[in-house]
């Protein structure tokens, strides 16, 4: 029925099926196989989660959106699709944006969407509830940001949305609702003509032939050859062809921290435990959705040794290539079709990296290994992090399709050369930016989108950033076990304020009790002071499913500076007498 038909019999009027800007972005949600929003409830769109909600989606209310754009930032890594956050205008978007920006800069695929003011009001700036202009702001922090005006246009902005954020380098996309978009009225009819399903949202990218054969002649000629697999690696879900390619090859490889596990680390050409020795005297290197930012000291330095270094980049993104070195063979496409292309080339002709060259790594991450043992199994009261971590390595043997989120500083570093992981996808964490307070918008998504258990390491400080969703996490009863490292502070608890005035800026309230956080809301909270009770309080959460907090007890004084980046501090040169 037209519209015309409107005007001229009234009572046709209640016969034309009506729609409005709610339904038409639920339902080109839905259209698109988008299943869960992670938000914070208000004006404009505690209706549009309400009726979300009613109709099928799952709506996951959080209590700072922060924390739901982190659990919607990690839905995308773990499922390829975009994770969607919801939120209100001003405050609640820039709440939601930080997530926007990190997950743009770790390549996850995520949607901001926010409710905003009136644009009339925004634009001469007269003061509206929540006014800000809030499309112009986040587009300089974010893959791609789109507004829309009109309910017919609802079905071409979400299918934009969702193809920038998952199509070429993944990453964040904001989309602007106004309010007054939501009840615009539209027929029912041409508004579900005006839905658009995005078909291949995310194409393939098939290398070209002779860069493909540039790599081979590059990686035959190599003596020390060396691939380093990235979270791109994890993210691309082409686990079988990467395993095929490296146990092919022959060639050690090292994860990144995110991309632990994608081959397991047990795995005999794992050259994880002898990181500094791989790094430094390979001599062709095999980034796979690896990036040579500072997280691989950008690809030269110390860390890379003085022999000359041949770099094979694989990667989604064009622009990535030479952004430190120079790559000697830059393979663009997406990591499945490029693997695929190489495994294919390694033919008959193709020779196991020499024998000296796997011999010295092994040889290397064998001795480190054993090295480390002993630290790992002491048993002491109060715990130092590698007690605890021997403790909590063991359960991740013992349950390797449970996820690992970690943060912190000495939690975080230690942790992740410790915690063997054995399967993709299992391990999230800071990222690339080392971002504090990912942990619990992370554990939420991951319980969420996979079923899974999720164990949670958190330095007490990391925790922190998000610990309010301990209340979420009792709400939707999930499967989150968080173990907070209790050191008394950022790095050590031991600082002090040489005035004699304040506690020292790194301190926090001495042996808090965390785990009574957890029991405010119905959780499980436990209080361990040593491995073998922390294993079994991990233990019996990951048996019962419960929400659980256990507050590990840990010995102030052992971690250092900044973990493992201590070196990144700037230091003052002048030293005052006062
Ligand atoms: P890590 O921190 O683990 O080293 P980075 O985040 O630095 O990993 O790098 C990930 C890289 O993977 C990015 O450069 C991104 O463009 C790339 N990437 C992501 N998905 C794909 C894909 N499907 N195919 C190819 N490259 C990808
Ligand atoms: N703010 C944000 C958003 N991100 C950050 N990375 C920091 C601040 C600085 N920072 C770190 O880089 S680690 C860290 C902070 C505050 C916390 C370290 O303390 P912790 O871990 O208790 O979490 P450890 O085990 O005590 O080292
Ligand atoms: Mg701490």
């Amino acid at each position: 029925m037209s519209a015309l038909a409107h005007s001229i019999d009234p009572s046709a009027a209640a016969e034309q099926e009506l729609t409005d800007g709610f339904h038409l972005v639920i339902d080109a949600l839905k259209l698109n196989g988008i299943e869960t929003i992670y938000g914070v409830p208000g004006i404009p769109i505690t209706d549009l989660g309400r009726m979300a909600q009613a109709e099928g989606i799952r709506v996951v209310s959080f209590r700072h959106e922060q924390n739901a754009g982190n659990a919607a930032a990690i839905a995308g890594f773990l499922t390829k699709k975009p994770g969607v956050c919801l939120t209100v205008s001003a405050p609640g978007f820039l709440n939601g944006l930080t997530a926007l920006a990190n997950a743009t800069t770790n390549c996850f695929p995520m949607i901001l969407i926010s409710g905003s003011s009136e644009r009339e009001i925004v634009d001469l700036q007269q003061g509206d509830y929540e006014e800000m202009d809030q499309l112009a702001i986040a587009k300089p922090l974010c893959k791609a940001a789109f507004r829309v005006l009109h309910a017919a246009d609802i079905g071409i902005g979400v299918a934009r949305a969702i193809r920038a954020a998952v199509s070429g380098r993944p990453g964040g996309v904001y989309l602007d609702l106004p309010a007054k978009l939501f009840s615009q009225v539209m027929d029912a009819e041409a508004g579900a003509k005006s839905l658009v399903k995005v078909i291949d949202p995310a194409p393939a990218q098939i290398p070209a032939p002779d860069a493909v054969k540039r790599a081979l002649d590059v990686l035959k000629g190599a003596k020390r050859p060396l691939i380093i697999l990235g979270k791109g690696a994890a993210y691309a879900q082409a686990d079988e062809t990467i395993r095929a390619f490296v146990e092919t090859s022959g060639i050690p490889f090292l994860p990144m921290s995110m991309a632990k596990g994608l081959l397991p680390d047990t795995h005999p050409q794992s050259a994880g435990a002898a990181r500094s020795t791989a790094l430094k005297d390979s001599d062709v290197v095999v980034l796979i959705g690896a990036r040579l930012n500072w997280l691989l000291s950008h690809g030269k330095g110390k860390t890379w040794g003085d022999a000359p270094k041949k770099f094979i980049q694989v990667d989604i993104e064009p622009k990535e290539m030479d952004s430190n070195v120079e790559i000697a063979a830059p393979l663009v496409g997406d990591i499945g079709s490029v693997v695929a292309a190489l495994l294919a080339g390694l033919d008959g002709t193709w020779q196991a990296p020499p024998a000296d060259w796997v011999n010295t790594l092994n040889t290397k991450r064998d001795e480190n290994i054993a090295k480390m043992a002993p630290r790992l199994m002491k048993n002491s009261a109060p715990m130092d992090f590698h007690g605890a971590l021997g403790a909590l390595r063991t359960v991740i043997k013992e349950r390797p399709d449970a996820i690992l989120v970690n943060e912190g500083a000495n939690t975080l570093d230690l942790a992740r050369g410790i915690i063997d992981m054995y399967q993709p996808r299992k391990r999230l964490d800071v990222g690339t930016w080392g971002v504090m307070g990912i942990g619990m918008g992370f554990a939420i998504a991951a319980a969420i989108e996979t079923g899974k258990p999720v164990l949670a390491v958190e330095g007490d400080s990391a925790f922190g950033f998000s610990g309010m969703e301990v209340e979420t996490i009792c709400r939707y009863n999930l499967p989150v076990c968080i173990v907070i490292f209790n050191n008394n502070g950022i790095y050590r608890g031991l600082d002090t304020d040489p005035t004699g005035r304040d506690p020292g800026t790194t301190v926090f309230v001495k042996d808090s009790r965390y785990d009574k956080m957890m029991e405010a809301f119905g959780g499980v909270g436990v209080n361990v002071t040593t491995p073998d009770e922390l294993k079994r309080a991990v233990d019996a959460a990951m048996d019962s499913g419960r929400p659980t907090l256990i507050n590990a007890v840990i010995d102030p004084a052992a971690g250092t500076e900044s973990g493992r980046i201590g070196n990144l501090n700037p230091q003052s040169v002048v030293k005052r007498k006062s």
